[in-house]
């Protein structure tokens, strides 16, 4: 899981999408303190975060060197301030990893539409945030692609950007809709596809903001035969909007929606990215706060204790059974795929065994790295969990048994 952080003059100006012609004096957090992001994000059970050091609009939240369109131009610290560079510190500094978001869609920069000129300004405000800032976890290419301030479109220059990163950052993910490390699931609403394959055919998506039926459903889906591996990641808000706007203060998503969008991604093989967006003090809100503490004190108290934990365990060709001590009363099965060995199971069941009659409680398709499914409230001793259909010999690392708190 992964906390997103959209912030910048739309925080300010209470847009989406800024225009790209706002002053810089716009942006003047008046209490900005990073590591409140952090730790609300350690308290919820994040373990990185990815900052927008740069959306639509072209604003940079460090002082770079190729624009003054910056934090350098605005009264923030008197213009020395480094949003990138608070961020990067205060999230180690918790024990978390930095991630970075910088748009390739840029409607403040003159050089955008004249590709091989924006493509420079680019790979330079790039380079800058890959070699000062220390190890980032994942690089993040926003897919939108609309006009410059000349109405003229840019031609993306997707390789060289990637070998900047893998140059300067080999170790960080690059998440876009095409990858390369990390895919899009085609939705913002934080729900991976069920099946959900970390294989895809990049074939069917080639570049990043590709557009189709058969992209989204690739996105969504992956495929079991894909030949590259590349994972999802469900992008959602907490709130409706990407950016703080006062009018959503009591819009932001209940624990138990989380929980939902937690199952819906994580508990579909794929990660979650949680936008939380800081507010004009630059802090993240206390409705956000409250929900997201509340979040992962229950998802802590739901996942607490494995009921299958000492469980007697037997393998039978495609079937594992637990046999548990005494029954359990239970209404969340999780399982793991040895997902190093790949992923392969197509299609499972869940059975519980019932005056030794088995009772299917749960059916379905992919598992990969982690399935959470819930079942309604059921007591029993012995578990089965068939895999149907598989690509190749399916083997499961764990099958967890929960009862849940809610
Ligand atoms: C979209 C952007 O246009 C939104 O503003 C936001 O940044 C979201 C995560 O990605 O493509």
């Amino acid at each position: 899981m992964g906390l997103f952080l959209h912030f910048g003059v739309n925080t300010f100006t209470d847009r989406e999408w800024g225009l790209g012609n706002e002053a810089e004096s716009v942006f003047n957090p008046s209490a900005l303190d990073a590591r409140q992001w952090a730790r609300v994000a350690k308290a919820g059970g994040f373990r990185r975060m990815i900052l927008t050091a740069k959306h639509h609009d072209g604003f940079c939240l460090w002082p770079s060197a190729v624009t003054t369109h910056s934090v350098k131009s605005s009264p923030w610290r008197d213009g020395h301030g480094d949003v990138v560079h608070e961020f990067v510190n205060a999230t180690r500094a918790e024990g978390l990893e930095p991630g970075l978001y910088l748009s390739p869609w840029d409607r403040h920069e003159p050089s955008y539409g004249d590709s091989p000129r924006y493509n420079d300004y680019y790979c330079a405000q790039l380079t800058e945030l890959l070699t000062r800032y220390g190890p980032l976890v994942e690089i993040w290419f926003d897919g939108a692609n609309g006009e410059g301030p000349n109405g003229k479109k840019q031609n993306y220059d997707w390789d060289r950007y990637h070998k900047l990163i893998r140059q300067h950052q080999p170790r960080a993910l690059i998440f876009s809709d095409a990858g390369p490390d990390i895919r899009w699931v085609g939705n913002e609403d934080g729900s991976a596809g069920d099946p959900n394959w970390c294989a895809v055919d990049p074939v069917v998506v080639p570049y990043p903001g590709a557009e189709g039926d058969a992209v989204t459903k690739e996105l969504q889906h992956g495929d079991p035969h894909g030949s590259v591996w590349r994972p999802g990641e469900a992008d959602v808000s907490i709130r409706p909007g990407w950016f703080w706007h006062e009018a959503e203060n009591d819009k932001v998503k209940s624990p138990s929606q989380l929980l939902d969008l937690y199952v819906s991604s994580v508990g579909r093989n794929a990660g979650l990215l949680l936008n939380v967006p800081p507010n004009r003090a630059g802090l993240l809100s206390d409705p956000d706060v409250a929900n997201l503490k509340a979040f992962g004190e229950a998802k802590r108290a739901w996942f607490s204790h494995n009921l299958a934990g000492s469980a007697f365990v037997r393998h039978e060709e495609t079937d594992v059974v637990l046999t548990l001590a005494k029954p359990a009363e239970f209404d969340t099965v999780v399982m793991r795929e040895e997902i190093e060995r790949g992923q392969k199971v197509e299609g499972f069941t869940v059975e519980t065994e019932d005056s030794a009659n088995w009772k299917t409680i749960a059916s379905g398709t992919t598992i990969g790295a982690k399935r959470i499914v819930r079942v309604n409230p059921v007591t029993a001793a012995r578990v089965r969990v068939s895999m149907q259909t598989s690509v190749g010999h399916p083997s499961l690392a764990e099958v967890a048994l929960y009862k849940g708190m809610l």
